[in-house]
């Protein structure tokens, strides 16, 4: 945080002010492979924090209810044009609060309760708010949800157009929360035009990717786009959609009246920061290097024994099936966080265990590719994750690791954090 911030803040309110401050130390001292998390840069950070959280704008820019949008209208114009020339996309809506509210705006957009949509189901590495059960979506409209196959753990287009041809839906989601591989967005684009759906693709984990060529781009393929800007976008938290032009009006009406009050000024700032960001080569490079990373962690894992859904990956996140480890995907996460390597059990497909005590792990390298670390960290990374997935009660080997982890991280700062 900036010096300025934090001394105003411990005047005021000295316990918060050691707790951001003890959040700091620990996001400067460990791994964090948690694949949808980042580090925004100082410039994105001080956006974030400014005083355009003072400011209310219903409305878009040059139509608002509300008085004295001079700067803000500029703001939010800079922030949309930046993200449709960054993704070649007709039009952007910035003003989602997060991913959830993006895509409950697409639902609002183009489906009645009752209508049927198809997404991934969330065990097989979709999202909540594809149609999954305990999700609004899943309980308000129709949900029919496709998986992987059990060989290959890769999604069956040819399975999902199946299904598709058999139940019409309205909406088609591709993309999720835990998908190693490649998302072929032409696939679904041409399923949903044979059965008349909305294609949207929710690139909330890959948006960063996408941006830089690391990844295809569904744009112009689907009718909807929708991302959170937080993951390997690297900007703060927040959402946006972008669709084509003949989508706009339905895209903007859902958002604001329809779903939302006055956006959030500041994270708009922060958004329209991290898409100059993003527009950079050193961001290209940056892209490229999380594959680069995901690839080489995959890769020495697997050497150390660990079983890989679809057996590694084409982007920025792993997912480890410690089934063949004898260990709960929980109990590593604990014990790797008390080594200083935070990550989240995650289920796996076909899990025979519960979610709250699934099978696996996922693992990113979005933020310590944003540290600057390459492959040489990588099998590093993969040692200790070895040494401590092998011994998940031994608590001396977990402090030894944190603090070889925290001389690995002091030789690769974090941007943004300043202690
Ligand atoms: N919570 C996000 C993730 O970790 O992937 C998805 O909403």
């Amino acid at each position: 945080m900036h010096p300025a911030l934090t001394k105003t803040i411990a005047d005021v309110d000295p316990e918060i002010a050691e707790l951001i401050t003890s959040e700091e130390k620990r996001q400067r001292d460990s791994i964090r492979l948690i694949a949808s998390e980042n580090y925004v840069s100082g410039a994105v950070l001080a956006a974030t924090g400014s005083v355009l959280t003072n400011k209310y704008s219903e409305g878009y820019p040059g139509k608002r209810y509300y008085e004295g949008q001079k700067y803000i209208d500029q703001i939010e114009q800079l922030c949309i044009d930046r993200a449709k020339k960054l993704f070649g996309a007709d039009h952007a809506n910035v003003q989602p609060y997060s991913g959830s509210p993006a895509n409950l705006a697409v639902y609002f957009a183009f489906l009645k309760p009752g209508d049927t949509v198809m997404g991934m189901a969330l065990p097989s590495g979709g999202h909540l708010t594809h149609g999954w059960n305990v999700s609004i979506t899943g309980s308000y409209f129709k949900s029919v949800q496709y998986g992987v196959r059990k060989d290959t753990h890769r999604v069956d287009l040819d399975e999902v157009r199946e299904l598709a041809r058999k139940e019409k839906p309205k909406l088609l989601w591709a993309g999720g929360t835990a998908i190693p591989r490649t998302i072929e967005f032409a696939a679904y684009a041409d399923i949903a035009k044979e059965v008349g759906a909305i294609f949207a693709a929710d690139i909330a984990h890959i948006a960063g990717l996408v941006a830089a060529g690391a990844h295809p781009s569904p744009v112009p393929l689907a009718d909807v786009v929708s991302t959170t800007t937080h993951k390997t976008l690297r900007g703060p938290r927040g959402g946006m959609l972008m669709c084509t032009a003949a989508q706009q009006k339905a895209i903007d009406r859902a958002v604001f009246p329809g779903l939302q009050g006055g956006p959030h000024n500041h994270t708009t700032a922060g958004i329209a920061v991290a898409l100059k960001e993003a527009a950079t080569e050193t961001f290209k490079t940056y892209a490229h290097q999380i594959v680069t990373n995901a690839k080489a962690l995959a890769a020495a894992l697997v050497e150390r024994g660990f079983a890989l859904v679809t057996g590694g990956t084409d982007n920025h996140l792993i997912l480890a099936d410690l089934t063949t480890k004898n260990v709960s995907g929980k109990i590593a996460a604990k014990a790797l966080d008390a080594a200083g390597i935070e990550l989240n059990y995650n289920s796996v497909p076909f899990d025979p265990r519960k979610p709250f005590d699934p099978s696996g792990i996922r693992i990113g390298t979005p933020s310590v590719t944003s540290r600057g670390m390459r492959e040489p960290e990588m099998k590093q990374i993969a040692a200790w994750m070895d040494q401590v997935v092998s011994a998940p009660s031994d608590a001396t080997l977990h402090a030894k690791i944190a603090g070889e982890v925290r001389e690995l991280c002091a030789k690769f700062p974090a941007p943004g954090l300043l202690v």
